[in-house]
């Protein structure tokens, strides 16, 4: 099954909304225990605790799925959990994810001006109507707010869209996989990628969305979802470019380095009947738990991502 361009695929463009629409509905689907919220805004959760839970906690940069090695490996763990509720919500063993291609819109005299701003697509979250934020980071945890508010964005206000040129470098020239210090100021492709060093490549398209996108709890925006399936296609295309690049850390590492390991399970809200790790990660085709026959995809095209 196959993974694609939100643009050049009008049913899955259909699709996601669909779905991202009866996920949110607390109706439709509950989050156990948390009256009035739904499995969309555990999602929310989930994210925001990651941030929260810092690997180790004697220090303030590497957390549970942000600036380490394991930033790839969980948000596809994140993205595949988040698409099979959606392939329940639509009722379509079939669907997968798409993906947003910024840096196609990066080469647009205006890359507001795409289509994927408008109405009929991501554009429509940004009604009040159709869409509103119920859950905003606190201190400790999650605060719920008593009175939702609708969902901020601010495109193109602050930082900018990577190049497809950006990109394509960045896929050629990290050979590595990661670094020590495993964290925010590593060599490598990984914090290449999301951002920390070189052009800024994941991190400043959050920025550059602005609003909820910047948060911690930035899966509040459904744009969240597309913008890290690109991420994931990029991790794809790296892994077949380089794939004797071993993943990095090994589990022999200090445990300082815990749920960055390969064989650490990766931070989790649901109880997995088998350890979800970052090897379990590597491969989207590859047979064996976690990924069953139903949650295998490829990507439509990796062509882009070549040079
Ligand atoms: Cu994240």
């Amino acid at each position: 099954m196959i993974r694609r361009n939100i643009l050049a695929d009008e049913a899955a463009r259909q699709q996601f909304i669909d779905g991202v629409l009866a996920l949110k509905d607390p109706a439709r689907f509950p989050w156990p225990g948390q009256q009035g919220l739904s499995i969309y805004d555990l999602f929310v959760s989930w994210h925001h605790q990651s941030m929260m839970l810092f690997t180790p906690p004697t220090q303030r940069d590497r957390n549970a799925a942000h600036s380490g090695p394991a930033f790839l490996p969980w948000h596809r763990y994140f993205l595949l959990r988040f698409e099979g509720y959606l392939r329940i919500a639509l009722g379509n063993p079939e669907f997968r994810l798409p993906y947003w291609d910024w840096a196609a819109d990066a080469a647009l005299a205006d890359p507001r001006q795409s289509p994927l701003w408008a109405d009929g697509a991501m554009g429509r979250f940004t009604a009040p109507a159709v869409w509103q934020v119920r859950v905003v980071p606190a201190e400790r945890g999650i605060t719920r707010l008593s009175r939702p508010r609708p969902l901020a964005r601010s495109p193109g206000r602050a930082g900018a869209l990577p190049t497809r040129e950006q990109v394509r470098a960045v896929l050629r020239d990290q050979v590595l996989y990661d670094a020590p210090p495993y964290n925010s100021t590593s060599n490598g492709f990984r914090n290449y990628l999301e951002g920390w060093e070189g052009p800024g490549i994941h991190n400043i398209v959050h920025v550059w969305v602005g609003g909820d996108m910047t948060d911690s709890t930035s899966p509040n925006d459904p744009l969240f979802f597309l913008h890290h399936c690109n991420v994931d296609r990029i991790w794809h295309a790296w892994r077949r470019r380089y794939p004797n690049a071993p993943y990095v850390p090994a589990q022999s590492a200090a445990n300082t380095l815990a749920f960055h390991r390969l064989d650490d399970a990766l931070y989790s809200v649901f109880r997995e009947t088998t350890r979800v790790t970052p090897r379990g990660m590597l491969d989207p085709l590859a047979p064996g738990a976690p990924f069953s026959a139903n949650d295998r995809y490829d990507y439509d095209t990796l062509a882009d991502l070549q040079a």
